[in-house]
């Protein structure tokens, strides 16, 4: 079949729409057709060649949701019309990962994953004679992509799509690092930095949890309102800080946060973010990606004086198992979603939506199909 999508043929360069060939689903897997996606930091650091995984041609997109049109032999859990949030972390429920219950780090089919393949190593995706890759397993760019049952949760059908895509990604990313990765605690006093689609999630997270103090840190002052809106009690610009920003945070702490979230990819800021951290027992979750070459660094006095260094992907979360439940919690108005998407665009626009992005004008803009 043919199906509108937005390619990346070159590291750097806008993406290409086009109408390109999409074969249907194999054993195992199910052809979806997406009604909205979200646009994510990490589909930007692919496409700018950050990534070492980043393959072209591509379709990027990785935060959609939409409606099962058709499953390839033996698929079980899913049937036609079902609605469905595509999965960048499958959960099989079956390997050594899963069954560990120490990780949401499905292993079952990551490495074909990584490289832009389906399952059985080839791509469904093709334009003339030449090979399109899928991208992190999902392909959310695209009008109508494949994947394996085992990426996809299926969710309520009274769901709106060009919400609830959100939780593809960046709700679940924000709230889970602050839950399942910290399992931060009430009244605790925590340090967020970054406060785009991931970061102003961890704030929603810190209250939900009941934290005391939620210290947001962003260069971007239009970041500060919506910020207090979903729950930071206190907005610090690094650049209106004189000398340095880790003893200023400590103090404003009151002796170091109990918890602190990187929500940017800046290794030079995921050192701050842990050298904020309370000696003894402050914890530092590193969600940001970085590229290439980037590494992190500290001296070990800092993690032999108690505090932690973890990271976190999709928020801990087990995809089929709690994304439905994210998706009752936006459905019962216990989470907001509404106010974070702040661009919905129709498909020829998505280029625009990374544009927004780069000028810091949107915290999330949805692409509807
Ligand atoms: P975003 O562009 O919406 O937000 C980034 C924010 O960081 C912006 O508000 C920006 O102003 C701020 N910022 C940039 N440089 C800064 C600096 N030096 N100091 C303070 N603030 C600064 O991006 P996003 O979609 O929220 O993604 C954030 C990061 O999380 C990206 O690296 C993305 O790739 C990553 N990510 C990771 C996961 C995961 O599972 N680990 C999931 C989603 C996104
Ligand atoms: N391909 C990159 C890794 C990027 C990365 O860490 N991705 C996160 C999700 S970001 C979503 O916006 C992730 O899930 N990581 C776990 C995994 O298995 O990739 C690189 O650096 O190679
Ligand atoms: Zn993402």
């Amino acid at each position: 079949m043919k199906t509108r999508a937005a390619v990346a043929r070159e590291a750097g360069k806008p993406l290409s729409l086009e109408t390109i060939d999409l074969d249907g689903p194999r054993e195992g897997e199910v052809l979806v057709e997406i009604k909205a996606t979200g646009i994510c930091h990490t589909d930007e650091f692919t496409l700018s060649g950050g990534d070492p995984e980043g393959l072209f041609p591509s379709v990027l997109g990785h935060e959609g949701a939409g409606v099962v049109v058709e499953v390839g032999r033996n698929v079980t859990s899913l049937k036609k019309g079902d609605h469905v949030i595509p999965l960048y972390t499958p959960e099989c429920r079956q390997c050594e990962y899963c069954l560990s219950r120490k990780t949401n780090l499905c292993v079952a089919i990551r490495a074909t994953q990584g490289r832009g393949v389906m399952p059985d190593g080839t791509s469904r995706f093709s334009s003339g004679k030449d090979t399109v890759f899928h991208y992190m397993g999902t392909s959310t760019f695209s009008n109508f992509t494949v994947l394996p049952e085992i990426a996809l949760a299926k969710i309520r059908e009274d769901a709106p799509f060009d919400k609830v895509c959100y939780i593809g990604c960046g709700v679940t990313t924000g709230l889970g690092a602050v839950m399942n990765t910290a399992k931060v605690e009430a009244g605790a006093r925590c340090v967020v930095f970054g406060l785009g689609g991931i970061g102003l999630n961890v704030i929603q997270g810190l209250r939900m949890v009941g934290a005391e103090m939620i210290v947001g840190v962003d260069i971007n002052p239009r970041r500060k309102e919506m910020a207090e809106k979903f729950g930071m009690t206190h907005f610090v610009n690094p650049e209106e800080v004189e000398g340095d920003l880790v003893p200023y945070l400590v103090d404003l702490t009151k002796g170091g946060a109990d918890y602190t979230f990187e929500c940017i990819g800046n290794t030079k800021i995921m050192r701050q973010a842990l050298e904020c951290a309370h000696r003894g027992w402050g914890k530092s979750v590193i969600i940001g990606v970085a590229g290439s070459g980037q590494e992190i660094s500290t001296r070990p006095f800092q993690l032999v004086t108690g505090r932690t260094w973890m990271g976190t992907a999709f928020g801990g979360a087990r995809g089929r198992t709690d994304v439905p439940r994210i998706v009752d919690w936006y459905m019962d108005g216990k989470i907001n979603i509404d106010s974070l998407i702040t661009h919905v665009l129709p498909f020829k626009d998505i280029n625009e939506g990374f544009d927004l992005m780069r000028r810091g004008e949107s915290i999330r803009s949805v692409v509807v199909f």
